[in-house]
């Protein structure tokens, strides 16, 4: 059997001192998508997703309860676990830093640096961001005026002797890297802000530290521990068991994707391209850096009320539906260069105008039409000429729009593909108005064509539409009376235009019901 081509995605793996809300979710859908849309593609995909367990936060949080790290790790852990099950997510590994499997190739990772000279001894002085754990540039740090961009809580001088990463040596070969590989960070405003910091200057950065302990211990100077960014970045190297000597999984790099929200872009698109030139293993294709999610207008936080965590997005999918959720996560979210505000009303607007009115309205009135007319059996297209209406084209230009958009990670866009073919078949049964043709039993090739398309355009859309509505996806294809499997990897033999479907037995189907928005969860977020 030939090798189909790899395909590995990423999320960042998530701090275990947090317990999982809607940014979380939103990083691993996307990710999901995409896997799903790849896999149906017939590629070779490897989903990775995971949890960050050491460093002083965690430490700190552990100590703040009376807890030891591990037990807090392993409490939270099975948080974010919960969340791959909750959302239908089909990562292929779920990899915690605490893992031997992971501890063990850190250190061999990082023995590699130490021998190769891109890790020295070294002492350091310099301004250091308590939260997020990083030393900023004298300049950058007058900037903030003193307080941490994030936190805004005062920065502290801090003085160490520690192992340094020789990212400073990386300047040409990085500013090079992104001149011939436009593509490598995404979306472009992002692209653009790293470029400019990066031209700006690199200097040496620490990558251990001796102040806390809860941490993997630097190769042969146990008094120091590695860095919990050094660590948790070669989570993506350590998953496919790069530093053991043979494994099936090392086909899969690099990665396709690295997706992570915006705040982590300087770590993922300067320091983690400059570690693997060191260690001389091939580059990410692209790190897409998402936007974040507000919520009603602000900044999420616990004490507004307004904080998008697990059992509020249980209440969600309780009320509309997980493909619901999915749906609005990637259509209605941060995707792009701008945040996006999560909002009850909105969420119900969405659903109801694209789930309701869109999708499931165009299954139901396409198989009711069938089950009408034909007994819902399947009539041959009889090639009825409808100037104007040309659905096998429309398919097919939605796919092609559904491909390219999938390749770019514009999902949103992918979605467009799929919708927009069903809202053509709309305008199309809006005016052939088969309801009026059935009335003449002389006009039956001409219906027998109108439903033919129809149910073959939503077969198609449906498969375009998969990827983020699995669920809803997989109910109507017995009801178009059809057997497709996305795990065959045969997208572009079943996304084909033809007469798929004749003969099959159809049923009415009705996918996404009305909802009273008096039930949405809106009420409590917004009080
Ligand atoms: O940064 N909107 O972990 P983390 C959208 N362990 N996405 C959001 C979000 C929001 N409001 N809030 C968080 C870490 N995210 C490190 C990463 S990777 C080698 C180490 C998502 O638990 C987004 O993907 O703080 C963001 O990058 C990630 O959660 C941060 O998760």
């Amino acid at each position: 059997m030939t090798q189909s081509a790899p395909a590995y995605i990423t999320t960042p793996i998530y701090y275990v001192n947090d317990r999982p809300h809607i940014g979380h979710a939103y990083t691993t859908t996307l990710c999901d998508v995409w896997a799903r849309a790849m896999r149906f593609e017939g590629l070779d995909v490897f989903f990775l997703t995971g949890t960050d367990e050491h460093g002083v936060k965690v430490e700190k949080s552990a100590a703040a309860r009376g807890i030891a790290p591990q037990t807090l790790a392993d409490e939270n852990a099975a948080e974010f676990q919960k969340v791959m099950g909750m959302f239908n997510l089909t990562n292929d590994d779920f990899i915690r830093t605490t893992e031997p499997r992971h501890e063990r190739q850190v250190q061999a990772l990082v023995k590699r640096l130490l021998e190769t000279g891109d890790v020295y001894l070294g002492e350091f002085e310099g301004w250091y961001d308590e939260g997020q754990e990083e030393y900023v540039t004298e300049t950058k740090a007058k900037e903030s005026d003193f307080k941490s961009p994030i936190s805004g809580k005062p920065l502290v001088r801090a003085n160490e002797r520690n192992y340094y990463f020789k990212l400073s040596a990386y300047q040409d070969r990085l500013e090079s890297l992104f001149e011939t590989n436009p593509g490598f960070v995404k979306p472009d405003a992002r692209r653009n802000e790293v470029l400019g910091r990066l031209r700006g200057g690199l200097q040496d950065v620490p990558i251990t530290r001796t102040n806390f302990s809860w941490g993997i211990p630097f190769p042969g100077d146990e008094e120091h521990v590695i860095y919990v960014w050094i660590d948790a970045l070669l989570n993506y190297a350590t998953a496919l068991e790069l530093a053991e000597d043979a494994s099936d999984r090392h086909r899969h790099w690099p990665a396709a994707y690295h997706v992570i929200g915006k705040e982590i872009l300087w770590f993922h698109a300067v320091i983690w391209p400059a570690v693997l030139m060191a260690l001389e293993l091939p580059q990410p294709a692209c790190v897409y850096a998402h936007s974040f999610w507000i919520s009603e207008g602000q900044k999420m936080s616990k004490s507004l009320g307004n904080f998008i965590d697990l059992p509020t997005i249980e209440r969600y999918v309780d009320v509309y539906g997980l493909d619901a959720w999915r749906w609005y996560m990637v259509n209605n979210g941060p995707l792009g260069a701008t945040d996006a505000d999560f909002q009850a009303a909105g969420f119900h607007e969405t659903y109801t105008t694209d789930l309701v009115n869109t999708v499931g309205n165009c299954a139901s009135r396409t198989t009711a039409m069938l089950g009408k007319y034909f007994d819902g059996i399947v009539p041959a297209d009889t090639g009825f000429d409808f100037p104007g209406w040309d659905l096998a084209g429309a398919a097919g230009t939605a796919v092609a729009k559904w491909r390219a958009a999938m390749a770019d990670f514009a999902l949103d866009g992918a979605c467009d593909a799929g919708i927009g073919l069903l809202r053509t078949v709309d305008a199309f049964i809006n005016a052939t108005e088969p309801f009026k043709v059935a009335k003449d039993e002389n006009r039956r090739d001409e219906l027998a064509s109108i439903l033919a398309r129809c149910v073959e355009a939503v077969r198609i859309a449906s498969v375009l539409l998969w990827p983020v509505i699995p669920g809803r996806m997989e109910t109507l294809w017995p009801a178009l009376g059809c057997d497709l499997d996305p795990s065959r990897g045969d997208l572009e033999a079943v996304a084909a235009w033809g007469d798929t479907l004749k003969g099959a037995t159809t049923r009415k189907i009705a996918l996404f019901p009305r909802v009273d928005p008096a039930t949405t969860p809106s009420a409590d977020i917004a009080s």
